[in-house]
């Protein structure tokens, strides 16, 4: 099958939601990386196509959508082979680069987000009900990495443990993260330690 979609995407939580769908969709597509560490989504052609500059961004033929929750949508909607229900759900960002006292506020948000999944989880497989949707592919891709990058013990969230482990384990999963592929795991565990080094260096009352 050919095709007129061109992702244009960088590694990130938000960057792969789209490469995610599209591979579990089964729907050709090419894709450009975008560089944002080089500032490749300033450049006056990127504009044009995400005058939001940011990725993920996307091209169907003359149709140019952008954010990663609008895209998935649209690719919801024009997959011949999507059947299930759409449902939209808002995750918190990680906090890698936020001001040092916002970091542990963010990490206990984190948790508690973390628990509200985990009270989904337990009484339905997925988030939107009994199948699995573009909700699960949203929220799945915070959550892989935030329990080694915030030093969160997983197993006390088991339902939410369970339901990353089996979305990690689908090939459509491992194969659009992958795009691009960029390894940044250590850089971002770098720059998390040495900010959380700077807040176990501070007084309780700088913490709030
Ligand atoms: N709400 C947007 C957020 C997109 C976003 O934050 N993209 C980041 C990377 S994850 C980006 O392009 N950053 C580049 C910049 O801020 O210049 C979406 O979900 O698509």
């Amino acid at each position: 099958m050919s095709s007129d979609i061109i992702l244009y995407t960088w590694s990130t939580a938000n960057g792969i939601k789209p490469s995610i769908t599209l591979e579990e969709l089964g729907l050709p597509y090419k894709f450009e990386p975008i560089d944002i560490g080089v500032n490749i989504q300033n450049e006056e052609w990127f504009l044009k196509i995400s005058p939001n500059v940011r990725i993920p961004a996307l091209v169907d033929g003359s149709q140019r959508v952008f954010e990663s929750g609008s895209i998935m949508l649209y690719l919801a909607d024009i997959s011949p082979t999507n059947t299930t229900p759409i449902v939209a759900l808002v995750l918190c960002r990680s906090p890698i680069s936020a001001p040092d006292y916002s970091i542990k506020r963010f990490l206990d948000e984190t948790k508690r987000l973390y628990s509200v999944l985990e009270f989904r989880l337990k009484e339905s497989l997925y988030l939107a009900g009994s199948k699995y949707t573009i909700a699960d592919i949203a929220s799945y891709t915070w959550v892989r990495h935030g329990p080694a990058l915030l030093e969160i013990d997983l197993s006390e969230f088991p339902a939410l443990e369970k339901w990353v482990d089996e979305i990690g384990k689908r090939p459509a999963v491992q194969q659009g993260a992958d795009v691009p592929h960029v390894d940044r795991t250590n850089e971002q565990k770098e720059l998390f330690q040495s900010a959380r080094a700077k807040i176990d260096g501070m007084t309780n009352s700088d913490k709030h």
